[in-house]
């Protein structure tokens, strides 16, 4: 959505805030520092993640530098995740919406297993600004909610829960393609969504610490966890109505969402490939997975075994 902030603490209304350092206090030397128990989901690469950003690149330059509402870019950005989710066994829809005179569209992917009445819904909007490709906002959300459904049809997944993932058209102008799936849901469809977690710009060059929407304590728990386990720092920020977590928020759903923030490239022409990081799209990437695993209760979770014991003298 149109906004001037930057992702800074003053601008966003910071709240809890989880200052990590990788050394829980209490830790002896002789006692190696428990992470966060960890969820065996995959470690998913970055170039996986990475090649679909530099896919909405190449869209937004053949199609007149953006990918915004009602743009080809726009459609030909929809026609790419949807091709890749197609030929991995999902079951798509391609809804349409009309915005201002012109056809949007969201996408959106059932991964067919698991309990239909529980649904774990991982979503990003798919549109950029008119101003340029929008690759950090938010080629690099699509990127890494498409490379985990990807990760999910790879493992052949059976989870406990059902895995839903959304691309939402028109997000810039106002939340539209967001609201309007909500909208259209029957309420007995809507009660079936048990969480919804959002990712908006998470491929920031340069990123340090990691916002993780304060939403749900409980549901961002989720992601404190993983970056916890992998020594990164997360602070909890509210981004209120900026994104389409908001559009479920106001439905009754469960939100969260992670973020690792804007850049001075934000709505412009050099939110381009080379404004995002390969290692914090890794991170995006796998944040999102840990939470699908986890949240939708893919076998193989589980605690790994804590710090090695001493043999036995
Ligand atoms: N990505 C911003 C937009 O779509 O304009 C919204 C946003 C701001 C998301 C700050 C996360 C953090
Ligand atoms: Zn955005």
């Amino acid at each position: 959505m149109k906004h001037k902030a930057l992702l800074g603490a003053a601008a966003l209304g910071v709240g809890l805030v989880t200052a990590l350092t990788g050394v829980p206090g209490g830790a002896s030397a002789s006692t190696p520092a428990p992470v966060a128990a960890a969820v065996l989901s995959p470690d998913i690469p970055a170039a996986n993640s990475m090649a679909h950003a530099q896919q909405f690149q190449s869209i937004a330059a053949a199609n007149s530098g953006n990918r915004a509402h009602g743009k080809p870019g726009y459609r030909a950005s929809a026609d790419y995740v949807k091709a890749k989710l197609d030929a991995a066994g999902f079951q798509t829809t391609l809804q349409s919406f009309t915005h201002q005179g012109a056809t949007g569209w969201n996408v959106i992917a059932d991964w067919p297993q698991g309990d239909p009445n529980q649904i774990v819904f991982l979503g990003s909007h798919l549109d950029s600004v008119p101003a340029g490709p929008g690759i950090n906002d938010n080629a690099s959300g699509s990127s890494a909610v498409l490379e985990t459904a990807l990760a999910v049809a790879r493992a052949d997944a059976k989870p406990t829960k059902r895995l839903r993932f959304g691309w939402w058209g028109a997000e810039e102008l106002g939340l539209i393609g967001s609201k309007y799936y909500v909208s259209q849901l029957p309420s007995a469809e809507r009660t079936k969504i048990k969480s919804y977690l959002n990712f908006d710009m998470v491929g920031a060059k340069n990123t340090k610490t990691w916002g993780v929407y304060t939403d749900s304590t409980t549901l961002g728990a989720t992601f404190t966890e993983f970056f916890r386990s992998k020594n990164i720092a997360t602070k909890g920020i509210n981004i209120s109505g900026r994104s389409d977590h908001a559009s479920f928020k106001s439905a009754g759903i469960e939100v969260t969402g992670i973020t690792s923030g804007d850049d001075p490239c934000y709505h412009s022409k050099c939110d381009d490939i080379n404004n995002i990081e390969s290692s914090v799209m890794g991170h995006s990437t796998n944040a999102a997975a840990y939470a699908a695993w986890k949240l939708a209760g893919i076998p193989g979770v589980a605690a790994q075994p804590g710090p090695r014991q001493r043999p036995a003298a």
